[in-house]
């Protein structure tokens, strides 16, 4: 498929996109393409799934299964906000259907919230037609590029939590979440990117950063969500530095028909307590 080709030559700087990738994009978000997969987020407390992330992937027979390279295709064909609607319509209404229990995890852009095009009433309506509340759902912002206007974004979210919406701050520490935000929009959740939790087993720096970030989340009402769990000793070193919640392959894999229950060994393991190693010290 010559969108393949194009796609493995993708270069971020290209400024016009090329026309057949715009035109599959054109076609997904025209159909019935899109799907939406579910991971869990789990409570270290009483070992439970409290929620599950909805993310999305393209046709899988296309380049843009990826959700990597759906979302650059959109940038590159100014689709962006496009794409984002389809998303959130498609991941609202598949959640509904699989009666999945906890809240959803929705990912919306900043740009998205605050486009004058965007239209809250529409993500409203999909939700009553689903049956679903606001307060079933936790709006994930995902930075992809600077926030500019923080006023405006603070009342965005103070609008939506009005409504019931829940809002949490995603890919804490990944390039442009930044410690502003938190500051500024007071969210429920905060989403500690992977790169933190990955090997905190035996990295003391890592551990470090982590407790701390948990005294300002204590300190401002949010809960952590640590991101990227893939092992047992982290899962364990995480649960021991007393992160309350957590998501990863470890504990469960987005899937169309996701786990409802986690694995007994993980349930287990949350049960004894198991504190890091930090074979390698601050310096
Ligand atoms: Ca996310
Ligand atoms: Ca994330």
């Amino acid at each position: 498929m010559l969108a393949n080709l194009i796609l493995a030559s993708y270069a971020p700087t290209a400024v016009r996109p090329p026309a057949p990738w715009c035109a599959d994009l054109a076609a997904i978000l025209a159909g019935p393409d899109l799907h939406a997969v579910f991971q869990p987020i789990v409570d270290f407390a009483d070992a439970r799934i409290v929620g599950y992330e909805g993310l999305i992937r393209g046709p899988s027979d296309s380049a843009l299964h990826s959700p990597l390279n759906l979302f650059a295709a959109a940038e590159q064909c100014q689709q962006l906000l496009a794409l984002e609607r389809a998303c959130r319509q498609v991941t609202l209404r598949r959640f509904a259907e699989l009666r999945l229990q906890g809240a959803l995890f929705l990912n919306i852009s900043p740009q998205a919230l605050l486009d004058p095009a965007f239209r809250p009433g529409e993500t409203l309506g999909w939700m009553r037609a689903a049956g679903l509340s606001p307060e079933q759902v936790v709006i994930e912002l995902t930075e992809t590029r600077p926030v500019g206007d923080y006023a405006l974004l603070r009342e965005a979210t103070a609008h939506y939590r009005d409504m019931g919406f829940r809002i949490a701050l995603d890919d804490l520490g990944e390039g442009f979440s930044n410690l502003r935000l938190w500051s500024e929009l007071r969210p429920d959740y905060v989403k500690l990117d992977k790169y933190f939790t990955q090997g905190i087993a035996s990295d003391a720096a890592k551990q470090q950063f982590v407790r701390s970030i948990q005294a300002i989340a204590h300190a401002t009402g949010a809960r952590v969500i640590a991101e990227g769990i893939e092992t047992a000793d982290d899962l364990a070193c995480l649960n021991g530095l007393g992160l309350g919640l957590g998501q990863g392959y470890h504990l469960g894999r987005p899937l169309a028909q996701p786990a409802r229950a986690l694995d007994e060994g993980v349930t287990a393991a949350l049960a004894a307590f198991s504190p890091c190693h930090a074979a390698h010290p601050w310096p």
